[in-house]
């Protein structure tokens, strides 16, 4: 019984009754001085819950029972909007939104998915390790959010259709395609010529199985632990975004946790977060072959054209204006020069 003393044990247990003493879940249970709640949009088999999972063991235990995270995956809570308000109003403790998702109130922080920026992992972690991420982080502060300094992998965003496969940026011409509720992503798939409306993850396996839109774009861990393989016939290796999961806190919940516990808890979750960045890589590597025994079948188009058409469209000069100089600069530090 490390949480209560001989004395206020038997305080409490004056007052409930003697029953109290032979009932160690509820003694357990009034021990937490602090239950928070995370919230994401994923289901419980991705990497992204299992770390956190992981994480919420190891603060617990590290705080003596002080801090208990309770984690509501899948859209338990609402789809990513909701979480975003809830998140802002001290409702919800932590969320992991992309950034994609935040910049309805963080408007720099996808800078990091600007269309066919990375090359590889090597480069995204350095950025978002380095200048990048510490910048992201600043934005968010600001917004009187608290980021964790380990941003986890979302992975690389792959194109999925249902009708046919995409080579060429003329064959995306016309295609319904959801996209996140994200600004950027929707300016990427117009310039492109595609059709995109934006739908919070909740809605987007229904959506493409009543084939409300035809196609949708992930990472391949997504496609796998939400099914979309079902529902979804050819992927496209395009690697057109890369995306992370900022791990974030309420700024108003977070400022009342003692400052040992933060730091307890910060440590934890950027371990964790380094832990699930290992997994998705490991998926990364098996999860095609997984899917293509399910029905789907693969290609990978060549970048170029789409980059060309990019630009041809303005989107680099666009964005390049909206993200301001300072991001933009950053983000070629680690990348080259783009657009
Ligand atoms: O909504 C999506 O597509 C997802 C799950 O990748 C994000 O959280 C941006």
């Amino acid at each position: 019984m490390p949480h209560l003393s001989r004395r206020s044990l038997l305080a409490t247990a004056a007052l409930a009754g003697p029953a109290i003493l032979a009932m160690p879940h509820l003694r357990a249970r009034a021990a937490a001085k602090f239950v928070y709640k995370y919230g994401n949009n994923l289901p419980l088999t991705h990497p992204l819950n299992v770390r956190a999972l992981e994480a919420a063991e190891r603060i617990k235990t590290e705080t003596n029972g002080d801090l208990e995270i309770r984690i509501f995956p899948n859209n338990q809570l609402g789809g990513d909007t909701d979480m975003l308000n809830q998140v802002r109003s001290g409702a919800l403790d932590f969320f992991t939104p992309s950034a994609l998702v935040i910049a309805t109130l963080v408007p720099a922080a996808p800078i990091n998915a600007l269309g066919f920026a990375f090359p590889s992992y090597d480069k995204v972690w350095a950025a978002m390790d380095g200048d990048l991420g510490a910048f992201i982080g600043g934005a968010i502060e600001k917004a009187g959010l608290h980021m964790m300094p380990k941003v986890w992998d979302n992975g690389f965003r792959q194109l999925t259709t249902s009708g046919k496969p995409v080579v060429t940026p003329d064959d995306l011409a016309g295609i319904k395609i959801r996209v996140p509720v994200s600004q950027l992503s929707i300016s990427l798939f117009q310039a492109l010529g595609a059709a995109p409306t934006s739908m919070q993850f909740s809605e987007v396996y229904t959506a493409l199985q009543t084939r409300i839109v035809d196609a949708q774009e992930n990472p391949l861990p997504i496609i796998r632990t939400a099914k979309l393989y079902e529902v979804q016939k050819y992927g496209m290796l395009t690697n057109h975004i890369w995306d992370g999961f900022l791990f974030i806190a309420s700024g108003k919940t977070w400022n009342r946790l003692p400052g040992d516990m933060r730091k307890i808890a910060q440590t934890a979750l950027d371990d964790s977060g380094m832990k699930q960045r290992d997994d998705i890589a490991a998926l990364n590597s098996s999860v095609q072959a997984e899917l293509e025994t399910k029905g789907m079948v693969f290609s990978r188009p060549d970048p170029q054209p789409f980059r060309d058409a990019l630009k041809k469209a303005g989107f680099y000069a666009q964005w390049r204006e909206k993200f301001g100089d300072d991001a933009w600069t950053r983000l070629e530090k680690y990348v080259g020069p783009l657009g």
